[in-house]
């Protein structure tokens, strides 16, 4: 069983990650965890926190001499920012006039409704776990898990639909999202270049207001095979697991799977997927789809097609010009707290998006096909695809 875990505040010393239950004989590359996890330090609109990160992972435990050997994972990514925040944040009792107080929660954020729940006087500590610096520590071992599923042929990448209200009007083509991903200036990670500038104005214009602006990432999963997931129980169905693991990111307030949300308005006729046969073709079976509007995904199984999942991004509740709060410690009304902050992590988000879906396409394929080596996982991963073949 694939188990993953994070720990860290934004400003504390380091973030952690535990993975579990990746076969052993995995060979691990850190220099393709480190560029996961500078790719989800980039675009245009990120605050000036990244230009003092630069997020690298330390390995603790179960990887040895570049391969996984079975045992528990344990990553560190060390906060850089931690020399100023040291004494601001002592994990002894320190001074505490030294302590940074948020004062006036910010809507949005989780310091309102995470100081009642802790008890906690004013909002820091709140801040300090909600933050989305947390999804380092998802990145890099969602960077283990894309290991893991490129050894059976499978990629997971992103690339951003929508900033605001400019949207992508065409389809994107495999390599084109490829390309985005190797790209070592990244502004907003989309494929179009027009639509890319005009989301840039986007930015740019609540840059000058004193605003933030959210928007739209697709993460595709190419060459996922038919037969994960399954709609035997609720909480096995593919689609409950992608849409719980994107939604888990910080600032997502909807997923949708394949045309979800159009479907809802369109006739059957013009949503699902017309079945055809070809034989020898070069696919997992013989059996292909004209289209894919399901994402996919049919009755929370995959079905061989591309996996399409999208996250919708509210904007961050950080404002420069704040939103209306109350004092913490007065009741008066007061302007909400401001700290330095992002305003548009779409990109970014999208990164942290693949290494959820990532986490969660091996976790399915790792629950299918089992296996504690590599060996064992791909020899019984070549028997299904014979099976598939032979179907
Ligand atoms: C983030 C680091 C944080 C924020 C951001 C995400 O750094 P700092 O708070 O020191 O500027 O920039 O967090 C938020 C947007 C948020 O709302 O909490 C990162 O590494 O992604």
């Amino acid at each position: 069983m694939l188990r993953f875990q994070t720990a860290g505040e934004s400003h504390g010393e380091a973030l952690v990650a535990t993975l579990s239950g990746l076969p052993a004989g995995l060979v691990i590359h850190s220099e393709f965890v480190n560029r996961e996890l500078w790719r989800r330090q980039q675009g245009f609109g990120r605050g000036g926190r990244m230009k003092i990160e630069t997020d690298t992972a330390h390995f603790l435990s179960g990887i040895r001499h570049a391969k996984t050997i079975g045992s528990p994972i344990a990553i560190l990514i060390a906060n850089r920012d931690w020399k100023n925040w040291e004494e601001v944040l002592p994990v002894e009792e320190g001074d505490a006039a030294k302590h940074k107080a948020v004062k006036s929660p910010r809507p949005g954020h989780a310091d309102l409704a995470g100081a009642l729940k802790y008890n906690l006087p004013e909002a820091r500590y709140v801040l300090e776990r909600a933050s989305a610096r947390e999804s380092t520590a998802r990145v890099a071992a969602g960077a283990l898990a894309k290991l893991f599923l490129q050894e059976l042929g499978i990629e997971v990448l992103s690339h951003v639909v929508q900033v605001g209200g400019t949207r992508l009007q065409r389809e994107p083509k495999w390599d084109e999202i490829v390309a985005l991903s190797k790209k070592d200036d990244v502004l907003l990670n989309c494929v179009d270049a027009e639509t890319e500038q005009r989301m840039r104005g986007e930015v740019d214009a609540v840059l000058r207001t004193g605003d933030t602006v959210g928007g739209v990432f697709e993460v595709v999963v190419r060459n996922a095979p038919p037969g994960l997931g399954t709609y035997a129980q609720w909480d096995e169905r593919l689609d409950t697991k992608l849409a719980a693991a994107v939604m888990s990111l910080q600032a997502v307030k909807a997923v949708e799977i394949g045309d979800g949300v159009m479907a809802a308005a369109s006739p059957g006729s013009n949503v699902h997927d017309e079945i055809g046969y070809q034989s020898g073709s070069s696919g997992y079976t013989d059996f292909t789809r004209a289209s894919n509007h399901a994402g996919g995904i049919e009755g929370g199984v995959s079905n061989g097609s591309d996996l399409i999942i999208r996250g919708y991004l509210k904007p961050i509740s950080t404002l420069r010009r704040p939103l209306g709060s109350v004092d913490f410690e007065s009741r008066e009304p007061v302007k909400a707290a401001y700290e330095r902050s992002d305003v548009c992590v779409v990109p970014a988000a999208g990164v942290a998006a693949e290494s959820m879906v990532a986490i969660a396409i091996a976790a399915a394929a790792l629950e299918k096909f089992g296996g504690d080596s590599m060996l064992e996982t791909l020899r019984n991963f070549d028997g299904y695809k014979r099976q598939l073949k032979e179907f």
